[in-house]
């Protein structure tokens, strides 16, 4: 079985993109929606929190891979999991740049995240080590993935409209934004607002499936890989569990 973790129900749009890529494999995917938003709360806090999930989610599952389905998460946190879980493949996820820069034809390139992930220091490194190859506007979503969540049609649409905005003009001519990152896993649940905003010239890149490829070949690579035979995807959370069930419905 393989652990997958978010904050909310963010992460199932890693988790879509994971049962398509793994279609034989076990999925327990667990919401720490009694402790969400993660995203505007500081370090010590998710690190806190993504221990206490995955030493739940071990404990109550024979999990043998995990994948942190939060950019948050797995900016503050990813080591500290690797280097208390040594045992298990680990799987996080960061704002996709690179394949950002590889599809951009401006060069100007619009990221939405968590003010969490675009203060890490790991978002930093990865923003400086590709700085002379694109031109990034980096915008925080305060409020977007929490909105999600709540399912909140208004704040979705206000608020997309705000932070994607901040990140034009949208187009295809020099100096124009052509592409527009999905930091954060909650925002794939929103493209359609997001769409309508930059225009159908802008390409909107999120995470899933580059997570979804790279989780396979680990375990490939560690002989855990499950080729054959029905697949079981179990559920739980901090918070409302009929809450996870209704947003999977919706969204898988
Ligand atoms: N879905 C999470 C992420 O990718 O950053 C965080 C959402 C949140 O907790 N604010």
């Amino acid at each position: 079985m393989i652990g997958v973790f978010d904050s909310g129900i963010g992460g199932l749009s890693v988790l879509k993109a994971l049962r398509a890529e793994l279609p034989h494999e076990d999925f327990v995917y667990f919401a720490d929606t009694a402790h969400a938003p993660y995203g505007e709360r500081g370090d010590a806090y998710v690190v806190d929190r993504t221990r206490a999930v995955v030493e739940r989610l071990r404990a109550a599952h024979a999990v043998k891979a995990l994948v942190i389905a939060c950019n948050t998460a797995t900016a503050a946190a990813v080591h500290v999991v690797r280097a208390e879980h040594a045992d298990l493949p680990v799987v996080g996820v960061e704002p996709a740049l690179k394949p950002a820069v590889a599809a951009s034809r401006t060069g100007r390139i619009g990221v939405l995240a968590t003010r969490g992930t675009l203060g890490s220091a790991k978002f930093r490194q990865l923003h400086a080590s590709l700085a002379g190859q694109a031109t990034f506007s980096l915008q925080p979503c305060d409020g977007l993935a929490d909105a999600i969540e709540a399912q909140d049609a208004d704040r979705i649409a206000r608020q997309c409209a705000q932070y994607a905005q901040a990140v034009g003009p949208f187009g295809t001519q020099e100096g124009q934004t052509d592409v527009l990152v999905l930091g954060c896993t909650h925002y794939p649940f929103a493209t359609r607002e997001l769409a309508s905003v930059c225009g159908p010239q802008v390409k909107l890149i999120d995470t899933g499936q580059p997570v979804a490829r790279q989780t396979r070949r680990l375990l490939g690579e560690a002989g855990l890989l499950r080729t054959a035979g029905a697949a079981m995807l179990s559920l739980d959370a901090t918070g409302s569990l009929p809450a996870l069930r209704a947003a999977v419905d919706r969204w898988l």
